[in-house]
Order: C-alpha cells, then structure tokens, then sequence
C-alpha cells in the first residue's frame, strides 16, 4: 500500500494537463467513487490497527495534495480564460461572433451630413434636455403656439422651462449665439414628440436640419443647395420642386419634394400617384430669430432647412413601416450590413 500510495502522489506531482478536460478525468480517476485513491481509503479500514497512524498520515497526504493540485490547474485555466490571455485549449471548438453593422439611420445620417460636407458645411451638436428659449422663443414661435401643449412636447413637470427637444433647431440657435456669421452647420440628433395619438407614430426621431447665414445669401442659394442634396442623395435624375408652406422661424417657407426614384416621376403607390415625394421643409431665416440671437438681420441672411431621417431613409432603402427602425429585429438589420 505504501509503494501505490507514493507511486500516486508522484502522478499527482507530475501531472501536467494538455487540455481542460483531462484535469475533471484526472479528478474522478483518483478521487471518484471508483477512483484510485478512494479505492485505498476503503482498503485502509480494514489494515492492522498498529499501521494505521503512519498509513493514515500518506493517505491524507496523497488526498489533500491531489486535491490541491486539481483546483490550482483548474484556477489557472479560468483565470487565463477571464483574462483572454493565451489559447488555454487548443482542443476547444472556436466562438463565432456574428459581427453588427450599422444602423440604417446612422448610415442616412452619416451620407446626408458627408454631402454637406462638400458643400462646406460643419457639423454641430447640442443637448437633447433644452430649455424652451433655444426650442421655442428664440425661434419665434407665439406663445400659444400648438407645439408648445402638454400632448405634442414632453415638459419637465417640475420646471416646464425645461423639456425634451422637439428639433434640432436648438442646435442652430446656440450656434448663432456663440459664432459670428458666416455660419454653415448641419445638425443631426434625436427629436422628441409626445405622439400618443397614433400607433404607428414614435416618440423619438432623428432630424438632420442645416443653416447658412452670411452677406447676401438669397432663396437662388437654397434652391441651388437642395437640388445638389436630392441629387447626391437619390441619384442623377433627381429633380426637386418647392411648395409654399408656414414655420414660424423661416419666411418664406418650402416643403421640398423630390421625383419618384421608383416610378421616375410617373406615379406609382409609394408617391400615391403624384410622381413626387416630401422629403424636407425649408425656408429663409426669419429676421426676428436673427435678431433673437444677436445677428444684426440687415446685414446677414440665411436660409435654413430640415429633414426627418426615418423618412429619408424609407425612401432611399424601401422600408414600409417605421417601427422597423426601432424594433432592432436583426434581420431587418442584417440587410443595410453593405448599404452604404
Ligand atoms: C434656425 C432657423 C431656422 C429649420 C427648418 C424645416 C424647415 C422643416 C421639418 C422637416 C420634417 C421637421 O423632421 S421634420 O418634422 N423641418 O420643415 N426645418 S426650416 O429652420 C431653422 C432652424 C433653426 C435658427
């Protein structure tokens, strides 16, 4: 018994595991139900009582020291594996880690700001929390203006100066506050309107909006700047039209449409047989909001525009149903992996 007590504590001494596997094999071979090492616990009940003291000694021995050997290796093994160093098994079938793409919405985004980006434009950003100063008054809304309810902007209970932006006009704002003309910004960021009337209308969306102020600039500029968008954006054979409409921050105002990309002006149900389709409102910046950010509105002018990004996005990649950008349903997601 003594000689297979030392020839297992030198086995237990030596081992050196290949792949994690062995290490649990080694374990319930020495010390499982049927293993080496309780197969002597067993043989030792029964050895000549004046053996036992020096017998019982080895044993414990034998069995602590292969205990303790097993849990230093698997130790080692899981903290090899938590710090990613090394290959710790090279049995070990490999992960295969799907790899994401980008979302439609931040691919529109990116293109739409690229193109203005050839024009000159910079890109600015500001807070989604705003105050009603840079969302409302400084863009000249009237105070009982219908934007400004309880059901179509989200207020801050508490202090109802402070709500979640409705535009991203705020950005401008606050960069006609802090630059001096001339100003080219494009602004991208997530808008938010309180649209309980409607299922398939969404809480938050994604605007990019663009201003140009300097000397001289004329609604020739506008027209000139949105036709170069339209046809960066939707191809060639892009052709675009304007028709009167009211903010209360530009004067005179556009909706801007472009052709049916689908049916090339012709009519089909997607331009619900018009021929044409509203990507984009426009117009000169009123001087009164000039004025309410300190630009002198007999010196400079500028124009100013705005897009919703789910709606451009629907047009360029065909998607029917907004829900789709915010459901994050990989398979519908899968399909912009090479858009762009
Ligand atoms: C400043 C001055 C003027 C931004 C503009 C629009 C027209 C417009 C809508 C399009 C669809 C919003 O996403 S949408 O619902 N936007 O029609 N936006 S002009 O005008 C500004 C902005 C800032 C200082």
């Amino acid at each position: 018994m003594v000689t297979k007590i030392e020839e297992l504590l030198e086995k237990v001494r030596s081992f050196t595991p290949q792949a994690e596997a062995e290490i649990e094999e080694f374990r319930i071979r020495l010390l499982g139900k049927k293993g080496e090492i309780t197969a002597l616990m067993d043989e030792f009940r029964s050895v000549a009582p004046e053996m036992k003291r020096e017998l019982g000694q080895r044993l414990n021995t034998l069995k602590t020291a292969a205990m303790e050997r097993i849990n230093e290796l698997k130790a080692a093994r899981s903290a090899a594996r938590a710090s990613g160093g090394g290959i710790d098994d090279m049995t070990r079938p490999g992960t295969n880690d799907q790899l994401g793409s980008r979302h439609p919405i931040s691919l529109v985004r990116n293109e739409i700001l690229a193109i203005f980006a050839r024009l000159g434009y910079t890109v600015a950003d500001g807070p989604e929390i705003e105050d009603d100063w840079h969302v409302f008054s400084a863009l000249n809304f009237p105070p009982d203006h219908p934007a400004r309810d309880m059901q179509d902007t989200f207020f801050i209970e508490k202090n109802p100066d402070i709500l979640l932006r409705t535009h991203t006009s705020s950005i401008q704002v606050r960069v006609m506050e802090t630059q001096k003309p001339p100003i080219r910004v494009v602004c991208p960021g997530r808008v938010f309107r309180n649209e309980a009337i409607s299922s398939r209308s969404h809480c938050i969306f994604h605007q990019v909006e663009g201003l140009y102020i300097d000397e001289n600039v004329s609604f020739a500029d506008l027209k000139q700047s949105i036709q170069f968008f339209a046809k960066e954006m939707f191809g060639e054979g892009a052709k675009i039209r304007l028709r009167p409409s009211f903010f209360p921050f530009t004067e005179p105002s556009a909706e801007v449409d472009v052709s049916c990309n689908l049916c090339n002006g012709e009519g089909c149900s997607v331009c619900k047989g018009t021929g044409w389709l509203e990507i984009m409102g426009c117009g000169m910046v009123d001087p009164n909001v000039l004025e309410a950010s300190g630009i002198d509105s007999d010196r400079y002018t500028g124009f100013a525009f705005g897009m919703g990004i789910e709606r451009i996005a629907m047009l360029r990649f065909g998607v029917r149903d907004i829900r789709l950008f915010f459901e994050n349903d990989v398979r519908f997601l899968r399909q912009f992996a090479s858009a762009l």
